[in-house]
């Protein structure tokens, strides 16, 4: 009796604190082992296509009009791969039930207003671990999230600020908060966005967690003309993301940072062993031996993949991040950072008669990494060729010319030429940077980056880590027109790091001097919103406050100097968490 009686108070015990536990929100850390990847069979699950959402309405006559859309981020569960069990996840959609990772595809018009209201749904607790120690949004109860459209032109009171979050109910919001009702007025040229959870200090977890979706801007008559491969079945969206999972299907995120006494959280860069395509692990994808359009997002926090294809089939480059090129670019292989986008077309009729084509990556993680790093490849999905010679013919093509309408860059058009210099800093007996700043500055600081609304700037942006960041604008797109390597970099990181700044006194221009020049990719010279600034280089940025139209409009369709204004940051999104981003106020 004795006995029984113990046992069921340590059983009680033991489910109390199970319980509590599970209400902590730690409920996997007494959870079972991390998922062998080897464990998971690929290529058995067939690529998803997300849900498609119109941003746009077709009123009487054909005539659009304005789309309004209301999406929820919801708790739910998502199957990654058929043997894995069902992992909790963050989504977007329009109901729990319906809410997919990731994100419904939004497909919005050129010139068209898409209004989207975003509801937060998210339980009290999130169910990854959280950092207190970095700048956070911090409600104390609810999990602070706000959408920001990634290389969306928009209003700044739209643009997702990071301090505009907002919990669920709006039992809390941020200093910057004013509405969840947002405005896209999509007066951009076409091409491809994302939409993305940006909470101060908590984008790395709540996009972990499964908050990010695709978002397109079509102009129909422009893009017909150009003939590439087109309809759902033939031009399709490749989200990647690589993720960690527990045997028992739950998402892995260590909750012990490398330096706990300085962050007890916060490590550097997450990686996972699992690639995901479309939600899916090493999904496959049936294909006929014809041309396909991949827009392929890396929506991972720290991965740089370096996509190939098996069989020598090649990739022709339309666009790069959200704008077309003005010609196609063929490459067998290329680097995508995280948050970049590359718009490529693959002709499976030249594989020959492989029935069978694996898109692998090589990149080493953490990229670049060091001298003599062995990359391995990894393969991140299949195309099994179908042949069928009944099926109607490919009519598509590439054509030699794409947009080459878009304004060339002129450095001589710079009004201000500014210095952006990445630190990285380590604490006293810390071998691993604990924060990351830009200029020097944490981003609660006062901004210091005020362009003047219709002209362009020079940016050198001056890498003083070791680590490749690929640098974001919000609202402006760029072109990178030379990274050359800085000599004798130490002296000159001493020197800026000594003084918090001040370039041109330490020297730039002699740690420049001699220094080899980096080519800059062809199918990276258009205009972009993200570029890879390799360590130890400066890079030199052509920046364009001003639309980017044939018409050459000075002015955006809105107050752009109104509201929160908008921010600049590194896409590695363990450091933009880290304050590795910095305010960006434009005025007139
Ligand atoms: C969306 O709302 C706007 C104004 O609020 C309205 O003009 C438009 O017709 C609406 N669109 C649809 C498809 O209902
Ligand atoms: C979590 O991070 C800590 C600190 O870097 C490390 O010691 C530990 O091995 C990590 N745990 C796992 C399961 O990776
Ligand atoms: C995606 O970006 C991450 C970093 O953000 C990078 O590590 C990874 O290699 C990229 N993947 C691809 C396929 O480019
Ligand atoms: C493909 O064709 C080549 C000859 O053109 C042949 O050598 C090869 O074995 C074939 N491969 C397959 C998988 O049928
Ligand atoms: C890979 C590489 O070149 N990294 C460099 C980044 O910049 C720092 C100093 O600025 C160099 O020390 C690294 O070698
Ligand atoms: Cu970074």
């Amino acid at each position: 009796m004795e006995k029984m009686r113990r046992f069921l108070g340590e059983c009680l015990l033991v489910v109390v604190l199970v319980f509590q536990a599970a209400l902590l929100g730690c409920g996997d850390d007494l959870g079972g082992r991390l998922l062998d990847p080897r464990e998971l069979e690929m290529f058995v699950d067939e690529l998803p296509d997300m849900p498609r959402m119109r941003g746009y309405g077709v009123a009487e006559g054909g005539k659009l009009v304005a789309g309004n859309l209301t999406i929820g981020m919801y708790e739910t569960m998502w199957k990654f791969h058929r043997d894995l069990r069902a992992t909790r996840v963050f989504a977007y959609g329009t109901s729990k039930g319906t809410a997919t990772v990731p994100g419904p595809t939004i497909e919005a018009m050129q010139g068209v207003p898409t209004y989207v209201t975003w509801t937060n749904h998210l339980p009290p607790r999130h169910f990854l671990p959280w950092d207190h120690t970095l700048t956070a949004a911090t409600p104390g109860r609810g999990v602070p999230t706000v959408v920001h459209l990634h290389g969306g032109v928009q209003h700044s009171a739209s643009d997702g600020h990071s301090l505009a979050w907002f919990t669920s109910g709006f039992s809390a919001t941020g200093p910057h908060f004013s509405s969840p009702a947002y405005e896209y007025p999509n007066q951009q040229p076409p091409g491809n966005l994302w939409y993305h959870d940006h909470a101060m200090g908590l984008t790395r977890v709540n996009i972990l967690a499964g908050l990010l979706g695709v978002y397109r801007v079509a102009s129909p008559a422009e893009e017909a003309a150009l003939n590439l491969p087109s309809g759902e079945a033939f031009d399709r969206n490749l989200v990647l993301f690589d993720r960690d999972f527990r045997a028992d299907g739950s998402l892995f995120m260590n909750r012990t940072g490398n330096n706990p006494t300085v962050h007890p959280q916060w490590q550097p860069e997450y990686f996972g062993p699992v690639i995901v395509a479309n939600g899916k692990a090493w999904p496959y994808l049936r294909v006929r031996r014809r041309r396909y359009r991949f827009r392929v997002l890396n929506a991972s926090n720290a991965r740089f993949y370096r996509l190939s294809l098996s069989d020598g089939l090649r990739f022709v480059h339309v666009a790069s991040d959200s704008v077309y090129l003005a010609r196609p670019v063929p490459t067998r292989a290329f680097l995508l950072a995280p948050s970049e986008i590359a718009d490529v077309v693959v002709d499976f009729a030249e594989s020959g008669n492989a029935t069978a084509v694996v898109l692998r990556s090589d990149a080493p993680a953490p990229y670049p990494g060091d001298p003599g790093d062995k990359a391995e490849t990894v393969p991140v999905m299949k195309f099994v060729i179908e042949s069928d010679a009944s099926m109607e013919p490919d009519t598509s093509s590439v054509p030699a010319r794409l947009m080459a309408q878009y304004p060339k860059p002129d450095a001589r058009e710079a009004a201000v030429t500014r210095r952006i210099a990445m630190y990285e800093y380590t604490k006293e007996g810390t071998d691993e940077p604990t924060h990351l700043y830009l200029n020097a500055r944490s981003y609660m600081e006062p901004v210091t980056e005020t362009p003047r609304e219709g002209t362009s700037e020079l940016w050198d942006v001056i890498n003083l880590t070791d680590d490749n960041h690929p640098l974001h604008l919000h609202l402006a797109l760029f072109v990178a027109l030379e990274q050359r390597s800085l000599r004798r970099v130490d002296e000159l990181r001493d020197c800026m790091m000594a003084r918090g700044g001040g370039a041109d006194a330490c020297g730039l221009e002699r740690h420049l001097a001699g220094g080899r020049r980096h080519v800059v990719p062809r199918q990276e010279r258009g205009w972009k919103n993200v570029f890879k600034v390799r360590p130890g280089t400066v890079t030199r940025l052509l920046v364009r406050f001003r639309p980017l139209s044939p018409t050459e409009s000075r002015r955006f369709p809105f107050d752009v100097t109104a509201g929160p204004g908008y921010v600049y940051h590194c896409h590695i999104l363990d450091h933009e968490d880290n304050e590795m981003m910095r305010p960006m106020k434009i005025v007139r």
